[in-house]
């Protein structure tokens, strides 16, 4: 294990660094908030068997005890997937939680920052955050915007939460000089949505595609993440007048029960979940596990030179 004071990197994970293999990086807050035990350890560890499978080495991170890992063991795994404690960790929560010796779960602005500053390219997630319905009142947006601005990383997601406002997330994106590719499509995604409804203006055709446009954003210095924008597959998204029904009751409940800050994207998620019968749950995992097996195909072409 190579341990700095604040930061320990599995064996595994520094070896490949060190070799400049193909590393993919997976968030926490999908194991701790976005999905229901126990399903959620069975999603966490299918999705490291699916990124070993695409020829790389998966690197999960968390802040356990009040120190960045990168890269977990299966028992840490485990018990970041039974606790029911674990704080919700965006980039402002990391030094609170180093400090006070905490655990967290990374969100995708964590998770970014903290692949990144290990020498990580690659990071696969289900749907981005962005901008809430109604955030012209709440001021509403997700930190994984802006930290997606600042981290020159690939992101492959499958678009931006369909419980968002979409057009307007692409709207900050763009402002944001965030470079956004759909994976065939020109389309944005809408997690659980093939189609969520906003053109992109660039569709790419294949990892090789995704690997060229980050080596040439670091080429010109462009420090944004490259954001790889991938339809879940028809046959597992969510049909839509069911999405579309549930969410508005779910909306409906946030606003009822005062729902605000880090709280409003799980209590949606779970909602949804509940809502449909677990439907959204079969959804997201097809999206984030189709996701990590792409984020594993870009890392093997970013090392490929
Ligand atoms: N995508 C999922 N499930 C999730 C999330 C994304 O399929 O649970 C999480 C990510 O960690 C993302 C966070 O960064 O939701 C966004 O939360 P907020 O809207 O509070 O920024
Ligand atoms: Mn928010």
């Amino acid at each position: 294990m190579s341990a700095a004071p604040e930061q320990v990197v599995a064996d595994e994970v520094a070896a490949a660094l060190a070799a400049g293999r193909p590393v993919v990086a997976l968030e926490s807050t999908i194991i701790t908030h976005g999905l229901p035990r126990p399903r959620n350890l069975a999603v966490a560890r299918d999705l490291e068997a699916t990124v070993r499978s695409g020829g790389a080495v998966p690197a999960t991170i968390a802040v356990l005890d009040g120190r960045v890992h990168v890269g977990l063991t299966d028992a840490e795994l485990a018990r970041l997937a039974a606790a029911d404690d674990v704080a919700k960790a965006s980039v402002r929560d990391l030094p609170v939680l180093l400090a006070r010796g905490a655990d967290g779960a990374t969100t995708v602005a964590a998770t970014a920052h903290l692949a990144r500053r290990a020498g990580v390219r690659v990071f696969a997630t289900g749907g981005l955050g962005g901008v809430h319905r109604g955030a012209a009142a709440t001021f509403d947006e997700s930190a994984d915007l802006p930290a997606l601005a600042r981290t020159p990383i690939v992101v492959v997601c499958a678009g931006v939460k369909s419980i968002l406002d979409g057009a307007a997330t692409l709207e900050r994106l763009e402002t944001l000089g965030v470079p956004l590719l759909g994976f065939r499509t020109r389309r944005l995604p809408g997690f659980t949505q093939v189609d969520g409804g906003q053109d992109l203006t660039w569709r790419v055709e294949d990892a090789a595609e995704v690997a060229a446009v980050r080596r040439r954003a670091d080429d010109l210095g462009v420090t944004a993440a490259v954001v790889v924008a991938r339809p879940v597959d028809a046959d597992a998204a969510l049909d839509p007048a069911l999405h579309d029904r549930v969410l508005a009751e779910a909306l409906a409940a946030a606003e009822a029960g005062g729902v605000t800050g880090k709280d409003v994207t799980p209590f949606l998620l779970d909602a949804m979940q509940r809502g449909t019968g677990g439907a959204s749950l079969e959804a997201n995992v097809a999206a984030v596990t189709g996701n990590t097996a792409l984020a594993a195909e870009v890392a093997v072409a970013l090392a490929a030179g």
